[in-house]
């Protein structure tokens, strides 16, 4: 009881004021618990709270930029305990230690069967990946297979296809990584992948309904603060920001939780499958959704008989022509077993403590 009048309260005093953008978004009251314990080599800990989780949806779902998908509303509160993050996405070098110590093969290393891909073209039955291609010529942008190519021999190490490696880029945000091969890896090192909720959460930095994980201005005093596109979409990457492509991990600066690169350079996968209504199912509910897991199963009405988890983040390719998937509260997908060269991951721990572990197994 004593936290709904609490909420009623907060709700009173900011909504319509200037306090977060817009009257659709309430302040974040974050859990004042400090970090249970020495943060994890390369983590930080996020105190968790309740926030107002999604994008004011300003568009019809077509290309008209700079918006948020029509997935993205409405914005509904949330609540996440705290738990504990990967600063940045997980490197090459790190994919690395684990593939060394397991003998571990990713999705895009081993040949897909026509079980596993039913839709995909006999040719495309090889081992590979999708590979953005730039087009030599301007293009409409309502088809994406005019830039995505599948590139056999593509895979982590050949994040472009078997002429390009990543010596030198030990730094950079591994890549072409499926769902699977994101699990493996969190579960090797002891770790999970985030929820869309957590993800969004930590973004938001502390902030409120804030256009960007930093703030509402794309450039604060001229900044670049996110690896993104300048120039004509798909057929030039101006790299304005510094960077035509990826950029290694922390070139930008970090949210307001020590976090890098929690917009653009790489898109991340989430837990969630992905199910373009669910925000408007929780927002039916009312009330407060406590640590939401997602759907129990994914449908994309644009694509129905794919498999998809969410992903967040946006990446390098995100521009206002096309897709501003870094605004904070906006939403990707993809079909589990694909990955792309601007697609990888970060993983998350709960907070479990020795003593409750040692309690549990008495
Ligand atoms: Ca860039
Ligand atoms: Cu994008």
């Amino acid at each position: 009881m004593k936290s709904i009048v609490w909420f009623a309260v907060v709700a009173v005093l900011t909504r319509g004021s200037a306090c977060c953008g817009t009257p659709d978004f309430e302040v974040t009251i974050a859990n004042k618990n400090q970090a249970p314990g020495k943060a994890p080599d390369g983590m930080v800990w996020i105190p968790g709270g309740e926030f107002s989780m999604g994008a004011v949806v300003n568009g019809e779902g077509s290309h008209e930029m700079p918006m948020a998908s029509n997935d993205a509303g409405p914005v509904h509160r949330v609540r996440v305990d705290g738990f504990w993050m990967d600063a940045t996405p997980v490197t090459n070098a790190q994919f690395e230690k684990f593939v060394k110590a397991t003998g571990y093969v990713t999705i895009a290393e081993r040949t897909p069967t026509k079980e596993e891909f039913p839709t995909a073209p006999a040719e495309n039955l090889v081992a590979g990946s999708v590979v953005f291609a730039p087009p030599d010529h301007e293009v409409p942008l309502n088809d994406h297979y005019q830039w995505w190519n599948y590139v056999k021999g593509a895979n982590w190490r050949h994040p472009l296809g078997p002429q390009s490696d990543i010596k030198g880029k030990e730094n950079y945000p591994v890549v072409q990584i499926a769902y699977p091969d994101a699990e493996a890896y969190a579960k090797w090192a002891g770790k999970r992948l985030p929820t869309e909720a957590e993800f969004e959460f930590a973004a938001r930095g502390g902030l409120s309904g804030k256009t960007y994980v930093w703030g509402d201005e794309f450039r604060p005093s001229g900044k670049w603060m996110a690896n993104t596109w300048q120039g004509k979409f798909p057929v030039k990457d101006a790299g304005e920001d510094g960077y035509a492509g990826i950029a290694p991990v922390k070139s930008f600066p970090p949210n307001g939780y020590g976090l890098y690169d929690m917009a653009g350079n790489v898109w991340e996968w989430c837990s969630d499958w992905y199910r373009a209504d669910y925000y408007k199912t929780l927002a039916d509910k009312g009330g407060v959704a406590s640590n939401p897991q997602g759907p129990d199963s994914p449908f994309d009405p644009s694509e129905p008989n794919e498999k998809k988890r969410v992903h967040r983040g946006g990446s390098f390719l995100c521009n206002e022509q096309y897709c501003s998937r870094y605004i904070v509260g906006t939403r990707g997908k993809g079909e589990i077993n694909t990955g792309t060269n601007h697609l990888g991951f970060r993983c998350v721990m709960s907070d479990a403590t020795p003593r409750e572990k040692i309690s549990k197994s008495k």
